[in-house]
């Protein structure tokens, strides 16, 4: 799987270098502060399920693209706004100094806006499919990146600092701040290769099952690693009180839960049988992942 994501990912980076306005471009400070957070490292993991769906609906990997992109930088605004003092006020992210550190928060702000305004200009760029018309694809991105889940999960997370959380109300958030975008990822990477309802439907069981172990995995890593290992402040999520799969069900129900439900999103995959060898690579490369 390591190739595969290596060189998957130099892809991805390639079409965004190529897709974002360069640093040169009036005003600068905007421009360079939209790329300093693409460019500092992330995993490109919603991509490159962007591009494995595809692949896997026999799809080619340069029609998905902009779509892979165009989540990316939808998830990179999230996190960009996610640091900011007035939201979690973190210092590191991807290895590096957060945003609103390097550029201010007005210009964090603005960076955030840019991305998530940028990702629409990007899926503009697809002719849309037989099956998903170009209106089907930006719906996908806008109710995946809006108040009814992205940012639902914001709100609530937010709201349920300090509180007791019931499992139900903690499944809500994973769902909404993480699962969606992920599965919206996979969704798009299926439209944009014509997938079948039937194919569309088993890759959202997988999408939701493996977004929600993918956040599962990381409550369990901001308690069990470092800081320099994860890119990011390890340990926040305890100092903040935040709901979290370890803080309502402990550490080990938590790695079973994470086990379950990449068990599930493998199921879900059964109709592809040898199609989504990919997939399957990817579900166990994030359960077992160690940042
Ligand atoms: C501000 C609207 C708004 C939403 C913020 C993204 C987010 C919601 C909060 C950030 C913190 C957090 C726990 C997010 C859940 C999603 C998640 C695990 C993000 C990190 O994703 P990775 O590991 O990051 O794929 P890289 O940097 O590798 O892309």
């Amino acid at each position: 799987m390591k190739e595969y994501i290596v060189a998957r990912q130099k892809k991805v980076d390639e079409a965004l270098e190529g897709f974002l306005p360069k640093p040169s471009v009036k005003p600068k400070t905007i421009h360079k502060a939209m790329r300093y957070s693409i460019f500092a490292g992330g995993k490109r993991l919603r991509p490159i399920l962007c591009i494995a769906a595809a692949e896997c609906c026999g799809g080619q990997q340069a029609e998905s693209m902009p779509l892979a992109c165009a989540v990316e930088c939808i998830h990179t605004y999230s996190l960009i706004h996610d640091d900011l003092p007035c939201m979690d006020d973190d210092d590191l992210r991807r290895g590096v100094p957060t945003s609103h550190k390097v550029f201010g928060e007005a210009i964090a702000v603005l960076a955030g806006d840019a991305l998530l305004t940028f990702a629409f200009e990007l899926a503009a760029q697809v002719p849309g499919w037989p099956r998903y018309s170009l209106k089907d694809i930006v719906r996908e991105l806008a109710v995946a990146s809006g108040s009814r889940h992205l940012i639902a999960g914001q709100v609530v997370d937010l709201e349920s600092e300090g509180r007791r959380v019931s499992l139900p109300l903690l499944r809500f958030i994973h769902e909404s701040k993480t699962a969606a975008l992920l599965c919206s990822s996979i969704r798009l990477g299926a439209m944009s290769a014509n997938a079948t309802p039937a194919q569309l439907e088993s890759l959202s069981g997988f999408g939701k099952a493996l977004g929600l172990a993918f956040q599962v995995i990381d409550d369990i890593l901001d308690v069990t690693q470092t800081s320099e290992a994860l890119g990011k402040s390890a340990g926040k999520d305890l100092i903040a009180e935040k709901a979290t799969y370890p803080s309502v069900v402990g550490l080990e129900r938590s790695r079973k839960v994470a086990r379950n439900l990449t068990e599930e999103a493998h199921a879900s995959l059964k109709p592809f049988g040898q199609k989504a060898e990919v997939l399957h690579g990817l579900a166990d490369y994030l359960l077992a992942r160690e940042y």
